[in-house]
């Protein structure tokens, strides 16, 4: 479904297409993909996984020349609480999650409801590679090259009604397959939500792949949300419901503290959590902190979507 062998692809595609594996082009096929990955040392920012290749074009704008964190530590450090609560269980135990067949119900203030397979949603969406930042309410951060589509296609082909003023999203609920979900450590399930301008922001992505492969089912496959100027766990993976509402939604991490995880959650060195202060962050894989940077380094994108609001009261 995903995935198109290049026997496959007709040649229009593929002087049009940007494989990942151009990035990583001395690793020819005289030299095995592991062999080659031991001789690099472990801050070389390389892919050794051996998933499912995507096919996508790549948009310069999105590289942003900062090391990339190696595919090594973005697939066994991660928050994903339906499969553990500390960062190397998702890893593990993400792997008992059937993620295909997968289809997303679409509903509330939308002319098009109904479920959407995500075979369908692959067709009529391209995909492309986008390099962000992920900045983690925790304080560690990391650049990770995902693969996606702007949310923005997907929403457009629902047709809001005028009555949507934010989009809901919730999680996959399945606790046989998601051992997390029989701990009460959370709401299940998971519900993360965004205004709908920031919805149809086109910095805003659902990923499905990473470093030009399948997004590993720990980093939420088969499709996440990818919002990069808020803190991570605004990007709710393996979605299986979109809502469109006229009232605010209320997030999981809201419900469980509202004092700490406000709606907005843009990441904002001036807004101290209430336990720490954000104005550092540790780039996974560096011995030094550096600066968190205001809306993670996206001000000029989406600093505008902002404007005459209170920031530190809308946290
Ligand atoms: N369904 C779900 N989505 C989730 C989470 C979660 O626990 N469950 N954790 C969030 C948090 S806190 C972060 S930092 C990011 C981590 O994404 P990554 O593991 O791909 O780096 O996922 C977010 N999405
Ligand atoms: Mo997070």
């Amino acid at each position: 479904m995903l995935i198109k062998k290049p026997q496959d692809i007709p040649s229009s595609e593929i002087t049009e297409q940007v494989i990942y594996l151009e990035r990583r082009k001395f690793m020819t096929s005289s030299i095995g993909l592991t062999a080659a990955a031991t001789l690099l040392s472990p801050q070389t920012s390389v892919a050794g996984y051996g998933g499912k290749t995507l096919k996508f074009t790549k948009d310069k704008i999105f590289d942003r020349k900062e090391e990339l964190t190696s595919f090594d530590k973005i697939s066994n450090y991660n928050n994903y609480y339906e499969f553990g609560t500390d960062k190397y269980s998702p890893a593990k135990n993400a792997q008992a999650l059937t993620t295909d067949p997968w289809s997303i119900q679409i509903d509330g203030e939308v002319e098009k409801p109904g479920t959407l397979h995500l075979e369908d949603i692959l067709k009529q969406n391209p995909l492309e590679e986008r390099i962000y930042r992920l900045r983690c309410v925790e304080r560690w951060s990391m650049v990770i090259p995902w693969v996606g589509f702007p949310l923005a296609n997907l929403i457009k082909q629902a047709k809001p009604t005028s009555k949507a003023k934010y989009v809901q999203f919730e999680t996959l609920e399945r606790p046989s397959e998601m051992s997390g979900q029989k701990r009460n450590v959370l709401p299940w399930p998971y519900i993360e939500g965004l205004r709908m301008d920031e919805a149809m922001n086109p910095l805003t992505l659902i990923a499905v792949g990473l470093y030009g492969e399948v997004l590993p089912k720990q980093n939420g496959a088969p499709l996440r949300l990818v919002v990069p100027w808020k803190y991570g766990f605004k990007s709710i993976k393996s979605i299986v419901k979109i809502t469109f509402t006229e009232k605010e939604p209320v997030s999981s991490w809201t419900k469980v503290a509202p004092n700490e995880y406000g709606f907005y959650s843009n990441v904002n060195p001036d807004v101290e959590h209430p336990r720490w202060s954000q104005r550092k962050e540790r780039r996974i894989g560096d011995f030094l902190k550096r600066k968190t940077l205001s809306f993670n380094g996206y001000a000029e994108q989406v600093a505008s979507l902002y404007t005459g609001m209170d920031l530190k009261k809308h946290f």
